[in-house]
């Protein structure tokens, strides 16, 4: 619920009015003319209203691309990200889908990847009622990691957020119908983390074990918390633990307002962990820029905040929409300057070991496939632009990790 008011609130708000408005002119006595006539305009003028704000809010923009009149220097152009990164022992990576056009250009510029969709539950586990798997698409992504050399980030065991659309319903109902809530979902969680980590057991050093458990301030309600409240994040990681004791075992959350309530709250939750000895070795910090821009100086002090509790820190899931750039002279300048920034914050704090990006090409990006995102265009979130030429962002990227080499 909080997910679609979030994502559709005005829509919501418009449609409901217009709807109470309709339906009380359609049983408003038929006698009193009068108030039925300021209904009927009233209808008239918000639905006029609508119509000019819909356009002007999904009316596509289109921004010069002036990147284009400065050709990339050569230097950029013969040393890949990956090189730069290698020598500095940090993790520069893409999320991947198993069927990419772009292998060939991922394993010469990154040394880390991440399966966009292919390790989650709603992929893996094709057949819930018999525990029936299908590793096949990423087993290929898992090749694809090992023979280039580059390291395989797990996404996601365990899905806080969105247990609809990322969960087996059969699951959610399992749980409702329990007599033993508790048990039957640890019994759960234990059969899934079991399959999939010890599929992977060896080959992948990093897990998000849990994803997107909160939802502003709490928790995200799901048959989870329904099921064990907070504990189920500390069973979920130390199940993890058990199964594989060698690996980095990571939670994974989008944070926008790191010195406000969210951001306190999530903090807390960490300390709450840490006193309880879960075996949590580390933070993604996803820093999608969907809904607006990161306070840059908030995700540093963040980082460090989350260090000084003795955990690492990736981030996870870069991308930045460039309609939220669009008031800035150059949207595509301004939206590499930010993610040159956000790289070179990860690179300056101790406890920050690697940046991923949420895709690598304008050409393929979630943010044109997923309402009410896809609305509107262009999203071009991505590094590379629909002609996998470089966009500014690679340039403030590539010059971040530059700068943090020891001879520079
Ligand atoms: O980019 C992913 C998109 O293709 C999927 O449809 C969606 C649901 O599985 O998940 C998207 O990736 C999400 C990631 O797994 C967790 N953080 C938010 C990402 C963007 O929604």
């Amino acid at each position: 619920m909080n997910i679609i008011l979030d994502l559709f609130g005005i829509h919501i708000v418009f449609f409901s009015t217009i709807l109470i408005l309709c339906l009380s002119w359609l049983f408003w006595p038929r006698k009193n003319i009068g108030t039925r006539k300021i209904l009927l305009r009233t209808i008239g003028l918000i639905s006029v209203f609508g119509i000019i704000l819909a356009f002007r809010a999904y009316w596509p923009y289109s921004y010069e691309k002036n990147y284009l009149n400065t050709p990339v220097s050569k230097e950029i152009m013969s040393t890949p990200l990956k090189a730069l990164a290698d020598s500095i022992d940090f993790n520069i990576g893409v999320a991947i889908a198993s069927n990419s056009e772009f292998k060939e250009l991922i394993a010469k510029e990154f040394n880390s990847v991440v399966a966009e969709n292919d390790f989650k539950p709603k992929k893996l586990l094709i057949d819930p009622v018999h525990w029936k798997f299908d590793f096949s698409a990423a087993d290929r992504l898992m090749e694809f990691s090992k023979s280039n050399g580059m390291r395989m980030r797990g996404h996601t065991l365990i899905w806080g957020k969105f247990p609809g659309r990322t969960y087996p319903q059969l699951w959610k109902k399992q749980i409702a119908e329990s007599a033993d809530k508790e048990e039957t979902m640890k019994s759960i969680m234990t059969q899934y983390i079991h399959t999939v980590m010890g599929h992977f057991k060896g080959q992948i050093s990093t897990w998000d074990v849990v994803n997107e458990p909160m939802a502003g301030e709490g928790l995200y309600p799901s048959p989870f918390t329904e099921a064990m409240g907070e504990y189920y994040i500390d069973w979920a990681f130390k199940h993890a633990h058990e199964i594989d004791p060698d690996c980095s075992l990571f939670l994974n959350e989008q944070i926008y307002d790191y010195d406000g309530p969210a951001g306190k709250a999530f903090l807390a939750l960490l300390k709450r962990l840490k006193k309880r000895n879960v075996p949590i070795h580390g933070i993604g910090l996803q820093t999608h820029h969907i809904k607006g821009i990161h306070d840059l100086d908030g995700l540093k002090r963040f980082i460090r905040a989350i260090g000084e509790l003795g955990l690492k820190v990736e981030i996870t899931e870069l991308d930045i929409r460039l309609l939220l750039m669009g008031n800035e002279d150059d949207p595509y300048e301004a939206q590499g300057v930010q993610f040159g920034e956000v790289v070179n914050i990860c690179l300056r704090d101790q406890a920050c070991e690697g940046v991923t990006f949420w895709g690598l090409t304008d050409k393929v990006n979630w943010m044109d496939h997923i309402p009410p995102f896809s609305w509107k265009s262009p999203n071009a979130p991505h590094i590379l632009d629909e002609d996998m030429r470089k966009k500014p962002a690679y340039i403030h990227i590539w010059e971040a990790l530059k700068k943090a080499q020891p001879n520079f």
